[in-house]
């Protein structure tokens, strides 16, 4: 039978509605497969409306009866909604569904998460709770009640009374359907206040399953320090009485901006120094902060319609990158966040998914919550802040939040901001918000008479639908340093908007060099003819951190480029400088960490792939292997003491200071481990006393293929919490060696605590497989196939987490024809499944094309 074909949206085909919805009030009878819901919503018609059709969205719902002012109606339903004749006066709209969460395994609208009643609305799952207009732009305050037996039941806002199997709920702030969300189970809460600049009470929970209390306490620290945090640097206050954090086990994403009431995937907000990682430490107080900053960069000022998803996401990324710089360190954030934005958005921006921050067409939204959306969207809006400088930035911010408070807003209304506070014409500037593509940047240089001239020249390659791409503002932050490695200029923002262009410096002594891009001033890749010898200057001398690390970065790529092209041996020059720069005790433990990081396996594939080769990933993997050997004996004398003088003592604390330690201790016990037949991450195994140290060495002894007892031992002690046994699933086939990974995940997969449903777990194993570069890729093709028979499975349970997991097969294209051929063959089978949802069948359909 042939499929429907999907219907596609466009940016262009914009109409609002043709009503105003002047309140909305839900009643909930909760009981898990058959709750049913009454709506009580008052329309008023708009005067000036072109279109003025009654639609409604509605999917997965029964309808038990609709009224309009108290008289049974028959509207007109289909599977995606119902149409009805409505009067052309304000009116009141009831209607009664049902549905079943108990039922509902994809995780959107009103679903069951461990006897847990819970909600997840973004981007349209509210159209599966009631027949609503669900799309952003309609905005309205909502009136909550539940009933039920649950012990606790809450709604956004603030309460406004309960009793004995019932609650009430007001939002006073209109907000779109989106936002709702409703919790009901078995909680306890984590209480906590915070008082605003103006003096006004707030009271705070993080609401968790008995027994989760005593995970609770970083969270709230990390959201009172965010709520401080707004008001300081952007004069934004809280505005309810209430702030409800909950943490739910089975959830799609990280966590959901709701109004008043944020739910989140318990990984991103549980956390305790002898369950969670240094680096789980940091992701939750970035995403509480994220989902707190949403309150004015999303929910009082929202979005116009799903294409200008970026116009809260990406500056919402950019105020946490913000906020995460201001309590830990901006150099190191700056490089994490330049290491993630290389690995997921460069991945996607230069194969078949490609879109531009601003997509204009979509068939499934929830496959755009991409790294472009986000992570190229908070990029953009720092280029943004780069050009305007500082002063501008805060001043354009304070514009948009007088100007367009409760409002949904577009991409233009944004930058128009911008150009009215600045006095500056963004026209060239906002095709970094419609064009798709990594633009190249080519460098050349030349010195004469005491000029230096720096000439760039951009082009992006053309990307799905866009052949053609016009020249972008980019700004280019650039030093100049002399041969002895004083800083002869300071740092200055060149502004590239021309498809060529040169800039002096005058009264040059001698040729400088170069530090350009600094910051990582513009998301571009930069391509500079330049030795080996200049780049380990400049990372021994940049005065800038992020351009240190990066010389350090290109040195690692270009030995390992090498090692697998020619079969060199790892480049004795780099492996000097990296064990000077290691040794020197001046440095900060956690930049050193970062520049011991080696590039990752699909970095340097992605690296040949833009030089016109062909990766090898077992190549790939044997050259990492050998250079991380050789640079482990290489630094073989200081090991011990370096082991010893990076070993933090006393009471474990996520800061970023004992972070950025153990984080080079780790890296020096994986290269000890090398050495040392485990011997010491055996020690230290067996010493721990708080996860960071206890993952670092399992981890060592895993790669080391020495770690059974104490995996045996990690099994047994952690057996009973889930967020550690997603660690303990996905080190299994993070460390297995390429010929065994496939079979290690599916082990895995007949495990008694494999859960498929569990979109954490899910993850844990295949998330790990995709990231297993040379496992996945292994010319057996087994983990493709492993990969494709999961996500068939899934698929029929949960399309959206199926839909996102199908990005692992993006990048298909740049192997040989072998593997070429396995993948599509893969790819083909999922894409015929039969019944494949509407979210699989579109991004698998993209990235074959
Ligand atoms: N707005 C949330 C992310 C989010 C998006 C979609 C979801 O379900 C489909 C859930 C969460 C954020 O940016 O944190
Ligand atoms: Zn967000």
């Amino acid at each position: 039978m042939a499929k429907d074909t999907p219907q596609t949206f466009y940016l262009k085909e914009y109409t609002p509605f043709g009503y105003d919805v002047e309140s909305v009030h839900l009643t909930f009878r909760l009981t898990p497969e058959t709750t049913r819901v009454l709506s009580k919503i008052r329309f008023a018609p708009k005067a000036d409306a072109a279109d003025k059709t009654f639609f409604l969205h509605g999917e997965d719902l029964q309808l038990i009866s609709a009224k309009i002012d108290g008289q049974d109606v028959a509207p007109e339903a289909t599977d995606k909604g119902l149409t009805c004749n409505v009067p052309s006066a304000p009116f009141t709209w009831e209607a009664e569904v049902e549905i079943n969460p108990a039922g509902n395994t994809a995780l959107e609208g009103l679903y069951m998460s461990n006897r847990m009643y819970c909600t997840q609305c973004e981007a349209e799952g509210f159209r599966k709770i009631t027949y609503y207009p669900d799309r952003p732009d309609v905005m309205s305050t909502f009136t909550v009640r539940i009933e039920g037996d649950e012990p606790v039941m809450l709604s956004n806002g603030n309460p406004v009374g309960q009793g004995e199997g019932w609650a009430e709920w007001h939002d006073p702030w209109p907000k779109p359907a989106y936002l709702f969300a409703l919790v009901a189970g078995d909680l306890v809460n984590y209480p906590g206040a915070f008082t605003t600049r103006s003096g006004k009470e707030v009271e705070l929970n993080i609401w968790v399953r008995p027994g989760d209390e005593d995970k609770c306490a970083f969270g709230m620290e990390a959201l009172k320090k965010s709520m401080k945090w707004d008001e300081d640097v952007y004069g934004l206050e809280y505005d309810l009485d209430l702030f409800n954090i909950v943490a739910v086990d089975d959830f799609n994403m990280g966590a959901m901006e709701n109004k008043g009431l944020n739910i989140f995937n318990s990984s991103c907000v549980l956390a305790s120094p002898e369950t969670s990682t240094d680096a789980n430490f940091e992701r939750i107080e970035a995403i509480i902060a994220h989902e707190y900053f949403h309150n004015w960069t999303g929910n009082r000022i929202t979005c116009r319609d799903w294409f200008q998803l970026c116009l809260k996401e990406g500056l919402t990324v950019f105020r946490d990158a913000q906020f995460t710089a201001d309590m830990r360190s901006e150099p190191v954030k700056r490089i994490e966040d330049v290491i993630t934005l290389r690995a997921r958005q460069f991945p996607e921006d230069n194969g078949p998914l490609a879109h531009p921050p601003r997509p204009e067409q979509f068939q499934e939204i929830n496959n755009f919550y991409t790294a472009t959306v986000y992570e190229k969207g908070a990029e953009v809006i720092g280029m943004l802040k780069r050009l305007v400088g500082d002063e501008n930035y805060y001043k354009a911010l304070k514009l948009y939040f007088a100007r367009h408070d409760g409002q949904a807003c577009t991409i233009e209304d944004w930058l128009k901001v911008f150009e009215d506070a600045t006095g500056r014409d963004l026209q060239q500037f906002k095709l970094w918000y419609s064009q798709a593509g990594t633009p190249r940047v080519k460098v050349s240089e030349d010195f004469a008479d005491g000029t230096y001239t720096l000439t760039f020249e951009q082009s992006t390659p053309p990307t799905p639908g866009q052949p053609d791409k016009a020249p972008r503002v980019i700004p280019m932050a650039v030093g100049l340093l002399s041969p002895n490695g004083s800083e002869v200029r300071p740092t200055e923002v060149l502004e590239l908007t021309g498809a060529k262009q040169s800039f002096t410096f005058d009264g040059l002594a001698s040729k400088p060099v170069p530090s350009i891009l600094r910051e990582f001033s513009a998301p571009v890749i930069l391509e500079r003819e330049t030795t080996n010898a200049e780049r380990a200057f400049l990372l021994a001398h940049d005065t800038d951190p992020f351009n240190r690390w990066e010389a350090g970065n290109a040195l690692a790529k270009e030995t390992r480029v090498a090692m697998v092209l020619d079969g060199a041996a790892p480049d004795a020059a780099y492996l000097d400088a990296l064990e000077k720069l290691v040794r020197d005790d001046n440095q900060d433990p956690a930049f050193r960490a970062l520049v011991l990081t080696p590039p990752s396996q699909a970095d340097i594939a992605q690296t040949l792939h833009e030089r016109g080769f062909t990766p090898d990933p077992q190549k790939i993997y044997d050259a990492a292997e050998t250079f991380t050997q050789t640079l482990a004996q290489q630094l073989e004398t200081s090991l011990p003491r370096l082991y010893a003088a990076t070993t933090v003592d006393g009471a474990y604390a996520p800061d970023a200071k004992g972070s950025g330690k153990r984080a080079l201790n780790g890296r020096i016990l994986s290269l000890l481990t090398r050495l040392d037949g485990g011997e010491q991450a055996v020690r230290q195994y067996a010493a721990a006393d708080n996860m960071t140290q206890q993952y670092a060495a399992l981890a060592a002894l895993m790669k080391a293929e020495k770690g059974d007892a104490q995996s045996q031992a990690f099994f047994d002690q952690w057996q009973d919490d889930r967020l550690v046994m997603d660690k303990w699933f996905a080190l299994q086939v993070a460390c297995s060696a390429p010929q065994k990974t496939a079979a290690t995940a599916a082990a895995l997969t007949k495990h008694a605590l494999f859960d498929i449903k569990n979109p954490n777990r899910f993850r844990a194993v295949f998330g790990a497989l995709a990231g297993n570069h040379a496992g996945f890729h292994h010319a057996s093709g087994e983990a493709y196939a492993l990969l494709a028979d999961n996500l068939i499975a899934l698929d029929k349970l949960n399309p959206q987490t199926t839909a996102r997991m199908c990005a692992a097969f993006q990048t298909w294209k740049r192997y040989g024809t072998d593997r070429k051929a396995l993948l599509r063959a893969q790819m083909s089978r999922i894409a015929g499944a039969p019944g494949l949802s509407r979210d699989t069948n579109e991004m698998i359909t993209r990235i074959l094309d």
